[in-house]
Parts: C-alpha cells; structure tokens; sequence
C-alpha cells in the first residue's frame, strides 16, 4: 500500500526523472550543433517501434547476431565453469539470453541489471517457466553505473554479456570507460561476450537506418513526439525530416533531425532558432573491425579472447578477458 509519505516520494521521484529529460533536452538543443541523447528514444512508443526496428528487411544486426549467438551459443558456454554466473548488462527482454542459457546448466545464478523494472520482472517470469531450476536475480539499474552484485555470489566466477552492438552508440573513449566499469563489477579473471557491428559496404549500412518503410524515420522523429507529449506541445512534425549518413571520418552513422524550414521552437519558456536544414544530431552508431574493437578492449584492460562472425563479416561477438 502506498502511505502517504511513499506517494510523496513517488512523485518526487517522477519529477526528478521528468526533469532530467526536460534539462538534457534544454541543454542539448542549446549547443552550436544540437543534439538530443540517444537514450531518451526508449519510452513505451520508441521501445515498439525498435523492436519493429529489429525485424524490418534492412536492418540486419538484430538477426545477424542471433544467428551467430544460436550457432556458438555451445562455445560461448563452455568456458563458465560449475557454479559461475552469467551478468548481463541492459538485459531488456533477456530474448537472446535464452540461447546462451540453454548451453548453461551449470550456472549457479543468472544476474540481469536493466533499468526498466518491469522489463526485468516480464523476463524473470518467463524464464521462470523456461528455466525453472534457474536462479534469476534482477538489478534496477542503468548498466553505466558500477554496481555491487549480491553478496552470496562474491566468490562466483563471472561471465558478462552485452550483446547488441548497445557499445556502438558510444564514442571511443566513452567505449572504453564502460569496458572499465563492466571490469570493475566483474573482476580480473571473469570473461565478457560482447556483440560489435561491423564495418561494412555502404549499400548494406546506410538501408539499414534508411529503411523503406520509414520506421527508422518514426523513431527518430518520436524524440520530437515525445518532447511534445512530456514536457508540452513545441515541434512540428512535419517540419522535421529523418536523415542517417555514415560518418567515414569517425567510423559511425550518424542519424539527425533536419529543419525543412527556418523556425522558432518554443520549449519550457525557451526559444530555439532552427535554420533551414540546420539538424539535431540524435544518435551515432559506431562501427568497428575485428582488429578495431580488440585494440579498443585492450586499451580498456581486456585480453581479445575468441571473435564470431557471420560468413558474411556483418557482425561480430567478442570474449574479451579480464586481467
Ligand atoms: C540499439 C544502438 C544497436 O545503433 O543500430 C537502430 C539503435 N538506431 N536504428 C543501432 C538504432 C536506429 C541500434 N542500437
């Protein structure tokens, strides 16, 4: 039951979560060149329209490593000795995982930190029914934070997963300070699996955040969508287009918001001016080779252990050591 004392807290706690949107929002868009955190794209519509996202024609990294974790899954598994336990960082839907926990039946326990509860709690009670001698602990958190993992676990050897190239999304050197963190909640000796898109031909790269059927498109301009539900009416969304290019320099597509025409945006008593074809920058998608990515694990206090591809080197899985 909620006393009144907790629903106090409660609504502060919205608050402060609504607000730190609103001042990454302000703050961004007070930039020479504007930008909006990629990780505000994931509210309840921009969750939907990624997981329409993974399974659209183009998009191959969602299947791609899929296909690659159902065909290793076997390998990946056999370096977690008896009573390990397997730490995955932004577990979502933990849907991948089940591949790598089939191969697991002598995992002592299964630790998933994701931010969102019930996330967390929809995937505990599936793999309740699929695993039921699986002990599963679920960790609220975001997976930048350097968590602490159950006590009675301490002493368990550890294997961390972050699959899903969610690495891309950072720059180099922020790469590596997460590669940092994910060491110091595993400790030297654990192991990291890590999925790593590929650098590739442009033809296969740039359909893939310029689908046809506009849903990449939606949910850039669902950041915009969203501002306008959570923090008050401000843009037009037909006077913004989607744009994705790649970015040869910096090895990342870069995906923007482009003003079709010059406008005032007003948001939170703030105005903002936009240009004709003046953009908001909303998220980059690093792409690295194999070699790439070791020297940037390497660099980040990590031994590159085993690689896998596809047999067409669209993307990558990692184990990477700890030392
Ligand atoms: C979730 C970061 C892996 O970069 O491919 C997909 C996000 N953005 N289409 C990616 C995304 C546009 C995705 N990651």
């Amino acid at each position: 039951m909620l006393t009144p004392n907790s629903r106090d807290l409660l609504a502060e706690r919205f608050a402060l979560v609504e607000d730190e949107f609103s001042s990454a929002v302000l703050h961004g868009l007070s930039r020479p060149q504007k930008t909006l955190p990629c990780r505000f794209f994931y509210d309840s519509r921009g969750s939907e329209l990624f997981e329409e996202i993974t399974r659209l024609p183009e998009y191959y990294p969602t299947r791609t490593e899929a296909a690659i974790l159902a065909a290793h899954a076997g390998e990946m598994a056999d370096n977690v000795p008896e009573g390990g336990v397997l730490v995955e960082f932004g577990s979502g839907s933990s849907r991948k995982t089940e591949t790598l926990l089939q191969h697991l039946q002598q995992l002592r326990a299964y630790i998933m930190i994701d931010v969102s509860r019930s996330a967390l709690e929809d995937a505990r009670d599936r793999l309740a029914k699929r695993f039921p001698t699986l002990d599963v602990r679920p960790i609220v958190a975001d997976f930048s934070d350097p968590v602490a993992l159950p006590a009675d676990l301490a002493d368990s050897h550890r294997t961390g997963f972050f699959p899903g190239s969610t690495i891309g999304n950072l720059n180099p050197v922020e790469a590596q300070r997460l590669l940092r963190v994910f060491r110091g909640v595993l400790s030297p000796g654990s192991r990291l699996i890590v999925g790593v898109d590929l650098k590739k031909d442009l033809s296969v790269l740039l359909p893939a955040y310029n689908d046809a059927a506009g849903v990449t498109a939606a949910f850039n301009l669902n950041l915009l969508a969203r501002i306008n539900r959570e923090i008050g009416p401000a843009f037009d969304l037909d006077a913004f287009r989607h744009e994705a290019i790649y970015n040869a320099r910096d090895g990342r597509i870069e995906m923007h918001l482009v003003s079709t025409r010059d406008q005032d945006v007003s948001i939170a008593h703030r105005r903002f001016h936009f240009r004709r074809g003046e953009t908001i920058h909303t998220e980059n998608s690093y792409k690295y080779t194999v070699r790439q990515f070791q020297d940037l694990a390497r660099a980040a206090d990590w031994t590159p252990s085993r690689v896998w591809t596809d047999a067409d080197s669209l993307f990558s899985v990692h184990e990477v050591l700890c030392r």
